[in-house]
């Protein structure tokens, strides 16, 4: 017979005066003359535990067992822990002991010292560091905060294939690989699947990895990441969009202030406001940037950022109707301007970390828009066959979550805000 048993009855969450077992792994040990301190991982955060006897051969890596009673206390290095509490416990006993070799860096230093490579190789190590730890607990909660506001919208969430037969977004970055002797591709998007799901629920959503062959090494390009996607119909206008995703970033930054208050204090986060955010056209952008061309360079839109918070205090900012040219074939065109497209990105602290619009939901305007991409629409045949079925005028977006959590927590490099990143050089650990 196997029972139910809920972990926190093994592991309880810590309050003052509780007495009990608490099982957990050592982060660091301080011995002195009279008193051991432990720093010991809980799943909600690091706890101090003191003792005047731990037993020989407790070390960082260890799994141990302390018996006690928890109090209320005053620590050294408060943001480290999760709360101002301190297990003083009458027995601690070792379940399990690393190898010997141990850490390939020293985790007790406020910040890790160590170079990206290094710190990415030995990754469930470096993984362990508070401040690192602390930034995927914030990712958890983004998501967490993400699936629930849409559920309360009536969204449902969907899973779509990451092999396919063609590549969503167009351009070069597509994997290929063998399937079974043809050519399939790694999904650089579910942007198909969602836009189908549209006829189907309304409302969707999904959360899951997507691929790009993007072999360029910069700060904010992985080969892997997260993509967060919304898609939703029947709509009015692209604008309904943006509308939906301010609601769900106030909701996102709401959620990190109830769940992570700890985690925002140790990486010293000030969660930026989400109440209206501005948005300005495409065209008026370049004016400001002064660029040309049809996209963004990342200084252009690290300068709108400074814009953003200059002339209306927001770290948000909506660039809107992108030229059709650099939008994929599904983007729809802005009524009687052809050249430009009911779509936006939408930019944080300068940086790009969402892309979204309406889209075609006519079949013979879809298929002439392939036709004049110089595409073969036999290769969308099933996408073209969903809007023969009927789809509601449609949108949505696709947000990075790496990139938002790299920006929110003053992460300089997306890798670092990826447990195990992907990168032309990387494909372990
Ligand atoms: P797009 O290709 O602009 O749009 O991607 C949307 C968002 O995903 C993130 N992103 C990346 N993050 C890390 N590494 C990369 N290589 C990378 N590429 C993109 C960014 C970006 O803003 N289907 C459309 C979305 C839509 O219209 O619904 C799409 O994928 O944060």
């Amino acid at each position: 017979m196997i029972e139910a048993i809920r972990p926190m009855q093994r592991t309880p969450e810590p309050t003052v005066d509780a007495v009990g077992d608490w099982c957990g792994l050592v982060h660091q040990v301080r011995r002195l003359s009279a008193r051991t301190f432990l720093k010991l991982w809980l799943p909600r955060g690091l706890v101090q535990i003191v003792c005047a006897e731990a037993p020989e051969g407790v070390r960082a890596g260890a799994t141990v067992r302390v018996r006690g009673r928890v109090v209320a206390a005053t620590l050294r290095d408060a943001t480290l822990y999760w709360r101002s509490l301190e297990i003083a416990a009458t027995e601690v006993e070792i379940v399990a002991s690393p190898a010997p070799e141990g850490m390939p860096f020293d985790l007790t230093r406020p910040e890790l010292v160590a170079t990206p490579q290094t710190r990415l190789d030995h990754r469930p190590a470096s993984l362990r560091h508070p401040r690192i730890r602390a930034a995927f607990t914030i990712q958890a909660a983004l998501v967490r905060a993400f699936r629930a506001h849409l559920d309360g919208l009536g969204f449902t969430e969907i899973r779509s294939p990451k092999l396919g037969s063609e590549g969503a977004e167009g351009g070069a970055d597509v994997f290929d690989l063998d399937y079974f002797g043809r050519r399939a591709v790694l999904a650089q998007s579910p942007q198909f699947y969602k836009e189908m799901c549209t006829g189907v629920f309304g409302r969707v959503y999904e959360v899951g990895p997507v691929f790009r062959a993007e072999p360029h090494a910069t700060r904010r390009h992985l080969n892997e990441y997260t993509s967060l996607d919304v898609e939703l119909g029947p709509i009015g206008s692209f604008t309904e969009v943006m509308s939906l995703q301010v609601g769900l970033l106030a909701a996102m930054m709401q959620q990190l202030e109830q769940d992570c208050s700890h985690e925002l204090a140790l990486l010293e986060i000030e969660l930026p406001e989400v109440h209206t955010i501005p948005a300005l056209r495409f065209a008026e952008a370049k004016k400001i940037t002064g660029g040309t061309g049809h996209d963004l360079a990342p200084a252009e839109e690290a300068a709108l950022g400074r814009w953003a918070q200059s002339e209306h205090g927001s770290q948000w900012l909506y660039v809107t109707h992108y030229p059709t040219a650099k939008r994929p074939f599904y983007a729809m065109d802005t009524p009687g301007e052809p050249s430009v497209t009911d779509s936006f990105d939408l930019l944080f602290r300068g940086t790009e970390i969402t892309t979204g619009g309406q889209r075609i939901h006519d079949p013979g305007e879809l298929e002439a828009k392939i036709r004049s991409r110089g595409m073969d629409p036999a290769g969308f045949a099933f996408f073209l066959q969903a809007h023969r079925c009927g789809l509601p005028p449609h949108g949505g977006f696709g947000l990075g979550l790496e990139r938002m959590t790299a920006l929110l927590c003053g992460i300089d490099n997306v890798r670092d805000a990826t447990l195990f990143p992907r990168d032309a050089h990387r494909l372990t650990p």
